[in-house]
């Protein structure tokens, strides 16, 4: 069974980190109400939700992508490269204690979970603003002992490599060109974005279905056109806060077989 680990919205969501979107008020009540659709979508398609408290203060919370890592081998908690994020993997550690042996990363490094895209033994590390060479190699080195590589990813003008890029399938990308090369994932197929839609490419998988911010359908009637089937959930006031649908979870398979 899927676990996907979740924290209600904090009250101080409003002060929020801001890189690339402008601030504008934020309706938390709303938010919270959007968070709860979410969980309810993520419910749906078979996971089992976990709701962490809200860290009142602590703005960001809700993304709990960010603080962690989780592989079927080993959950790697990270160090968020804003300083306001570094007390949120606490409480999401504990919880994961239950499911996986734990790794940290360690100063200096910094690395967001949010540049970190899984595809079959590859790891994709966005180069960011938030996940310094320093993480990407701590990082490189817990991995390589299960067997994974590491793939280090320019991108430009947006926060983080999945802000940029997401795997609909194992062998398709949902791109935006503007923030990402194609040319770094030689061999997938690409999707790209609308272009009318600068922050679709952020969709959460779960198993074979695509879950998308409501706001994008241009960009959902493409994955559909590609035979993807996709789910909305608005989330518009978790957007106002620079999120969107992967980083409000941590998304993974609670039992994991052994490998021969
Ligand atoms: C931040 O800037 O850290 C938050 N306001 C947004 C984090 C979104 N995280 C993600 O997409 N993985």
């Amino acid at each position: 069974m899927l676990v996907a680990i979740t924290r209600e919205v904090s009250p101080s969501l409003g002060d929020c980190q801001l890189t690339h979107v402008a601030r504008t008020p934020i309706d938390v009540e709303r938010a919270d109400a959007q968070h709860r659709a979410y969980q309810r979508a993520l419910a749906s398609l078979g996971c089992r939700v976990l709701t962490l408290e809200a860290e009142p203060a602590m703005p960001d919370a809700v993304f709990v992508e960010d603080v962690a890592i989780v592989l079927d081998e080993v959950a790697v908690l990270t160090r968020p490269g804003a300083e306001s994020r570094r007390e949120e993997g606490a409480s999401v550690a504990e919880l994961l204690a239950r499911y996986r042996p734990l790794r940290h990363i360690e100063a200096p490094a910094t690395i967001d979970g949010g540049d970190v895209l899984r595809i079959g033994r590859t790891i994709y590390v966005g180069q960011s603003g938030r996940s310094n060479a320093e993480g990407i190699a701590q990082l490189q080195a817990i991995v390589a002992e299960s067997g994974y590589r590491v793939q280090p990813v320019s991108i430009r003008g947006c926060l983080h490599l999945k802000s940029a890029v997401t795997a609909v399938r194992d062998d398709t990308l949902l791109l935006q060109p503007a923030w990402v090369d194609a040319s770094s994932f030689p061999g997938f197929n690409i999707i790209e974005v609308d272009p009318g839609e600068e922050h679709a490419a952020n969709i959460l998988r779960i198993g074979a279905v695509a879950v998308m911010p409501a706001c994008f359908a241009r960009t959902a009637q493409r994955l559909r056109e590609a035979g993807v089937e996709v789910v909305t959930v608005d989330v518009s006031e978790l957007q106002k806060a620079e999120g969107a649908t992967t980083c409000c979870s941590l998304v993974f398979e609670e039992a994991v077989p052994t490998r021969c």
